[in-house]
């Protein structure tokens, strides 16, 4: 997991212009691009990790908390800066709680939309962390 400044353009009067490029500011090519959007507060999704794929989450409007699961510990991470990115690797069991009415989150993802690749079972995900399906770089 690790945050990153998007670069960004700001004009007092125009407003403001954030970019980033695939594999010039984030690791990876970019394959899909899916937005999750009319979200009630409260809501909760995500409920999952992923074998191989790497995201970058943004929030472009609003307030998201993500809760991220290694498998040993759980970090949580506010999305209120649509300037800041959230990338996220292979291996990692994510919670997004919607904490403000109408908040978009974006998510640019390293592949194409393949079922095969979710572990939306709890008991399976700590089974290969326990097993070191995922390389733990600590
Ligand atoms: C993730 C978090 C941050 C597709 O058909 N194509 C797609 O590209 C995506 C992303 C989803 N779907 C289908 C799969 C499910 O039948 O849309 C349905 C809802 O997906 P899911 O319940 O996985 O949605 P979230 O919000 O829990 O999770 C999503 C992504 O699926 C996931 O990869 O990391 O956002």
């Amino acid at each position: 997991m690790k945050i990153i400044n998007i670069k960004e353009l700001k004009d007092k009067n125009l407003g403001s212009l954030a970019f980033f490029e695939s594999m010039n500011d984030i690791p990876f090519e970019i394959k899909r691009v899916y937005y999750i959007y009319h979200v009630p507060k409260g809501g909760e999704r995500g409920g999952h990790a992923h074998k191989s794929l790497r995201q970058m989450l943004f929030c472009t409007y609003g307030k998201i908390e993500i809760i991220l699961n290694d498998g040993y510990e759980k970090n949580s991470v506010l999305l209120d800066n649509p300037s800041q990115g959230l990338l996220i690797g292979e291996g990692i069991w994510r919670d997004m709680i919607w904490l403000q009415e109408e908040s978009v989150l974006c998510v640019v993802a390293s592949e194409y939309y393949d079922e095969t690749d979710y572990i939306r079972n709890y008991d399976e995900f700590i089974r290969l962390v326990k097993e070191g399906y995922w390389k733990r770089e600590n």
